[in-house]
């Protein structure tokens, strides 16, 4: 009997954490609660790796692990079209910009909705970013699932209008629901 209370208190804490906590977004009622996007080098370039999505309330948890990169600084955003069958990427247009932002830093004052942190290279060319989006949505008018996202061979200036001059793109891919 008491070896039956421990068990079945256990378990009524675990829900209880699961109510509250972040990590339980499968049970939140969001129809689209992750969604990930797989990137693949434009021509001539190298790098490669996987942005993931994830739907906690009023924000969206990215995390990107990256490598093939140069090293240093470069420049990441959500753009516009998923569409990466441009050898060079352009197909997937500018950044993603639904409320008509000027480009700008992620953090701080006025940007796109799809501009977001630089992912940092190391000296083998690997980089990990994780952040937080409060701009957009998975779907209707803030959607990002469909969009594209980019990684550039330069830094973001977070000023130039309305690239940031963060170059050419060296890696594509398309947001899709997992
Ligand atoms: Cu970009």
């Amino acid at each position: 009997m008491k070896l039956a209370a421990a068990k079945f208190g256990r378990s009524m804490s675990l829900a209880a954490l699961c109510i509250g906590a972040a990590g339980c977004s499968s049970m939140s009622g969001y129809s689209n609660p992750a969604a990930e996007a797989k990137l693949l080098p434009t021509k001539g370039n190298t790098a490669s790796g996987v942005v993931s999505f994830v739907h906690q309330g009023d924000r969206i948890i990215v995390n990107a692990t990256v490598a093939g990169l140069t090293p240093g600084a470069h420049g990441f955003h959500i753009h516009d079209k998923g569409d990466c069958s441009a050898p060079d990427a352009t197909s997937a247009a500018g950044h993603f910009n639904p409320s008509g932002h000027p480009h700008g830093h992620p953090q701080f004052g006025p940007h796109h909705a799809g501009d977001m942190d630089m992912l940092e290279a190391d000296a083998s060319g690997n980089a990990r970013l994780s952040m937080e989006l409060r701009a957009v949505a998975f779907d209707g008018e803030k959607g990002i699932v469909g969009r594209g996202v980019i990684i550039h061979a330069s830094p973001d200036d977070f000023k130039t209008q309305p690239t940031g001059n963060s170059g050419a793109r060296v890696a594509c891919g398309v947001i899709l629901v997992k």
